[in-house]
């Protein structure tokens, strides 16, 4: 794949940015492969390590899904229990950590980092803010979701595109991002449904808070501050 792999482009500062039109092509082209692997193949194949880092990118920029070395397949029934969690953290479903068994909607926790990722043109991992008298922890989805319910998804943008984004697929994009995160995976919508919401011919109603996400962001003095 000539043009390397998706984090390269997001998070380098040496790369060509990627104007909207190219991550909107991007986000629908993986949500689509991961739909694919969900529901379409024989068995369910759940990729486990969804990150920029597996995006790989042709010369127009068509996404391809790689590395399937933490790959599972699971019955449709999804009764297999995955001893030790796979994948890479600041992607990881909570459920990794609480032993019971995996589904297709970890995928989709970690879709919905990626496409926030794709919004913003920057990591997600927590950053300590310091002031001169406590300090917080700023972290990128729960600002997400924060300003998604204020209506602000503008300011969650790529500043790299100078405001040259379609903003309707933009507050579309981040609506789904925050829907991939909950915590509960019955909260998060399927693969085609993501498709299906991105494309814009599902809607979705405004997503809550996670909790598990926002706890990360509690203040030192009991707090919370963003
Ligand atoms: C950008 O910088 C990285 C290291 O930070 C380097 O590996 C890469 O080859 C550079 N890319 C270009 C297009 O210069
Ligand atoms: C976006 O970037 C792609 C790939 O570089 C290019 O083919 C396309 O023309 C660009 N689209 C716009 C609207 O600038
Ligand atoms: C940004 C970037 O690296 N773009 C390259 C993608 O691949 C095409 C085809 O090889 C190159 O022409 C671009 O420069």
């Amino acid at each position: 794949m000539v043009n390397g792999s998706l984090d390269a482009h997001l998070f380098q500062s040496n790369a060509t940015i990627l104007n909207w039109s190219t991550r909107y092509q991007i986000a629908i082209g993986v949500a689509g492969g991961l739909s694919y692997l969900h529901q379409s193949c024989c068995e369910c194949i759940i990729h486990c390590d969804v990150k920029p880092e597996n995006i790989l990118l042709s010369a127009s920029f068509v996404p391809k899904i790689a590395d399937f070395g933490m790959a599972a397949i699971v019955g449709r029934d999804f009764s297999k229990v995955l001893t030790t969690s796979r994948g890479t953290i600041g992607y990881l479903a909570p459920e990794w950590l609480s032993g019971v068994a995996v589904t297709p909607k970890v995928d989709v926790y970690s879709f919905g980092m990626v496409l926030l990722e794709i919004i913003s043109g920057r990591r997600n991992s927590p950053n300590q803010v310091y002031t001169s008298s406590s300090y917080h922890v700023a972290f990128f989805p729960v600002r997400a979701v924060s300003k998604l319910h204020e209506g602000d998804v503008q300011s969650l943008v790529d500043p790299q595109l100078q405001g040259d984004f379609n903003l309707e697929e933009a507050e579309r994009f981040c609506k789904v991002a925050c829907w991939c995160i909950q915590d509960n995976e019955c909260d998060r919508p399927t693969m085609i449904e993501v498709v299906r919401a991105l494309e814009g011919l599902h809607g979705l109603d405004m997503p809550p808070m996670p909790r598990v996400l926002a706890a990360i962001t509690e203040c030192s003095d009991g707090a919370s501050m963003l």
